[in-house]
């Protein structure tokens, strides 16, 4: 009798081998596909132009993109969860944690926006970007990111929904108060747990 091999057949499986309905937050159903959403245009970042700067704290800091690629890089694999409903599971990423970006930054902010090259912002405690949690990636399946997935570099912070993981970053500031950014002024909510299917502001 021919042996089937795992993974055909029956139920999907998961690949990290664990419980595939578990790693699905309420109301999200799983897409195979790495859909595109963006508010406007892919705007186009030259890599001699890019600089990722962090402003706010008692000096700005910032790197161009050779500096930024001479900081160490981690790869990571992780869920990503749209509002709109996808979500993707085990995304292969590489990228500078924003631990190793906030060292050498002297601030008392309790919050960051991150700010893109085209004008979007997101808003985010600090808290939730340190711990390993968050990181500045410009690699995707291992290949260099592609400019519509957010290339030459993106934020992914893989806990909150993926509207927080700013594309085409060029840095961040730094705030004592916690500043709405581009979807949270437009009625989503300000921290976005999908566990917790925290999608919109409460009226
Ligand atoms: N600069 C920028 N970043 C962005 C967005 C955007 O419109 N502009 N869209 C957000 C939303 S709503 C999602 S779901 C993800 C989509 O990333 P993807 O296009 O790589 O799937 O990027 C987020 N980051
Ligand atoms: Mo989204």
């Amino acid at each position: 009798m021919a042996t089937v091999s795992r993974g055909f057949g029956g139920r999907r499986q998961d690949p990290a081998g664990g419980d595939l309905a578990a790693r699905t937050p309420p109301g999200q159903y799983l897409t195979d596909g790495f859909p595109v959403l963006s508010a406007g245009p892919t705007p186009g970042v030259r890599l001699e132009d890019w600089a990722f700067e962090i402003t706010g704290g008692r000096e700005p800091v910032g790197w161009t993109w050779e500096q930024f690629r001479r900081l160490p890089s981690e790869r990571f694999t992780c869920d990503i969860h749209c509002v709109t409903r996808w979500s993707k599971l085990e995304t292969a990423w590489e990228g500078v944690s924003l631990d190793t970006l906030l060292a050498p930054v002297a601030h008392d902010a309790g919050y960051a926006v991150a700010v893109s090259h085209g004008g979007y912002t997101t808003n985010l405690p600090l808290t939730d970007l340190l711990g390993g949690k968050a990181w500045v990636a410009h690699t995707y399946a291992g290949q260099p990111l592609h400019p519509e997935h957010g290339g030459p570099a993106r934020l992914v912070v893989p806990h909150l929904y993926f509207w927080k993981s700013a594309k085409w970053i060029r840095g961040l500031r730094l705030t004592a108060q916690d500043e709405p950014g581009f979807w949270e002024r437009a009625g989503y909510h300000d921290y976005g747990d999908p566990w917790t299917e925290q999608r919109y502001a409460s009226a």
